[in-house]
């Protein structure tokens, strides 16, 4: 087991690493630009080491600085959290050569599922069933037409580098075919430096439905259910849930036995998150995310498996610490994600958080890095805390969120807390009647 883990995060994910860290009694060095240093997380940990200005790229971004920052602090680890370095193949091969553990998977198969293309290709071979489409990149506007007329309008053109629904364009016929798809490469080729791109069915009304997996990497690996993450703005994901309200319990086993086969066969260590379109009872495989995902709580309040803790110990060669045949999935459980942003507009919020008071009581867990008096700071994503609430089944569940969500108190800027008000007492919600459009079409008619 590790000895000391830097934490190469801020906010609640560098607190959620660091509970885990204490949990196992391994000691913790947070780090932290010059805008963070009255952050929870410097204030928690055992030690702390400033890497530089408030600018992402020349702190948390920073990969000297935070090799320099373990050398000094004898940290034998480290964990990326989510964002930031977490899916970086050459941070994860930095590591590898100063001899400091990567909580997360190997450096190639982080490479393999950036590219969007290699990481389809690398679906289709150990049998995860995908979106129709292209075998593999498309260059030429003519074979583009070809693959499309083959696999029916609409399509979808993707950059290979793109993901998290950066650099994708739709046609709904052959007239629209040729602009969309000079348009999806151009902007590639200036997006992400690779003007790589690839043809899929479109699929109009799916749900976003990911199964969380863990590997060892020694061949063995485990599933932990799904997560329905279909409630999302700008692919931005605001409310996720566990189990997906669209599942039996039969699908659940059968997609979640496919995608641990799958991580089992490539060797794969850490966590990982295999990523679907779910439309008319089919699965299609779009992207695997090589890190732990901020919604990755609800899948813990299901199962009742510290997912940081595998992680830890699975990067420390502890293996795993369950098997597959002792994991169960009780109840029901929602994340919201409280942002600091106007409910209505999601314009950020930054400034004074004058009064902060979080919910309790029974099934109700608040991952947060702000307190009262605490200054969000202008240069970082605007989540300052995620509420996680459990129950015996939806039903409870969404009673027990409506309650938790009104003794929620932030004060002094403005949340997306009034937006959760209203829909957990949604009548598509009450029933899980929603896909990838719902939100954003609720917000429109609003
Ligand atoms: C799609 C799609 C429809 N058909 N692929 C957006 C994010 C990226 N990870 C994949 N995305 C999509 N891919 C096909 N073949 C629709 C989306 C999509 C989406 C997916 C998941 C969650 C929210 C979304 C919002 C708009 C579009």
């Amino acid at each position: 087991m590790f000895n000391k883990i830097l934490i190469a995060n801020r906010g609640e994910i560098a607190l959620r690493v660091l509970r885990a860290c204490r949990e196992l009694g391994i000691q913790t060095v947070a780090v932290h630009s010059t805008a963070d240093s009255e952050a929870m997380h410097v204030k928690l940990a055992d030690e702390s080491v400033c890497i530089g200005p408030p600018a992402s790229r020349d702190s948390y971004l920073n990969i000297h600085q935070i090799v320099a920052a373990c050398e000094i602090t004898g940290a034998d680890a480290i964990h990326p959290g989510y964002g930031f370095l977490s899916e970086n193949a050459k941070f994860a091969d930095i590591l590898e050569a100063h001899n400091i553990a990567f909580i997360g998977p190997k450096a190639d198969h982080i490479r393999i599922m950036g590219d969007k293309i290699e990481a389809k290709r690398t679906a289709m071979r150990l049998g995860i069933p995908v979106v129709p489409g292209s075998e593999g990149g498309v260059t030429d506007p003519d074979d583009a037409k070809r693959v499309a007329a083959e696999i029916g309008y609409p399509v979808i053109i993707k950059a290979a580098a793109g993901g998290g629904g950066r650099g994708m364009k739709v046609a709904k016929n052959e007239g629209e075919l040729k602009t969309a798809f000079q348009t999806a490469r151009s902007e590639a080729g200036a997006a992400f430096g690779d003007d790589a791109v690839y043809i899929e069915k479109y699929l109009a009304k799916p749900r976003h439905i990911e199964v969380q997996v863990v590997g060892d990497g020694q061949g063995n690996a485990i599933h932990l259910g799904e997560r329905d993450c279909s409630l999302q703005r700008r692919h931005q994901k605001v409310w996720e849930e566990a189990n997906s309200p669209a599942l039996n319990s039969d699908a659940r086993e059968k997609i979640g036995a496919i995608c641990s086969e799958a991580v089992a066969e490539m060797g794969y260590s850490g966590a990982g998150t295999v990523e679907f379109l779910y439309e008319n009872g089919e699965f299609y495989f779009i992207e695997m995310n090589t890190r732990l995902q901020v919604e990755h709580p609800v899948t813990e309040a299901i199962t009742g498996i510290d997912l940081v803790h595998e992680q830890i110990r699975v990067a420390s060669g502890s293996g795993l610490s369950v098997q597959q045949n002792e994991i169960e999935f009780q109840g029901h459980a929602i994340e919201c994600r409280i942002n600091a942003e106007n409910a209505r507009t999601f314009v950020p919020s930054p400034g004074t958080i004058t009064h902060f008071h979080t919910p309790g009581g029974l099934g109700v867990r608040v991952d947060s890095g702000v307190y009262s008096g605490y200054r969000i700071p202008p240069y970082y994503d605007s989540l300052i805390g995620k509420l996680i609430v459990h129950g015996r089944n939806r039903v409870e569940c969404l009673m027990r969120l409506r309650r938790a969500l009104d003794e929620f108190v932030v004060d002094g800027i403005d949340t997306t807390l009034p937006l959760f008000r209203d829909l957990v007492s949604d009548k598509d919600i009450a029933d899980g009647k929603y896909d990838i459009h719902w939100l954003e079409h609720y917000l429109a008619n609003d």
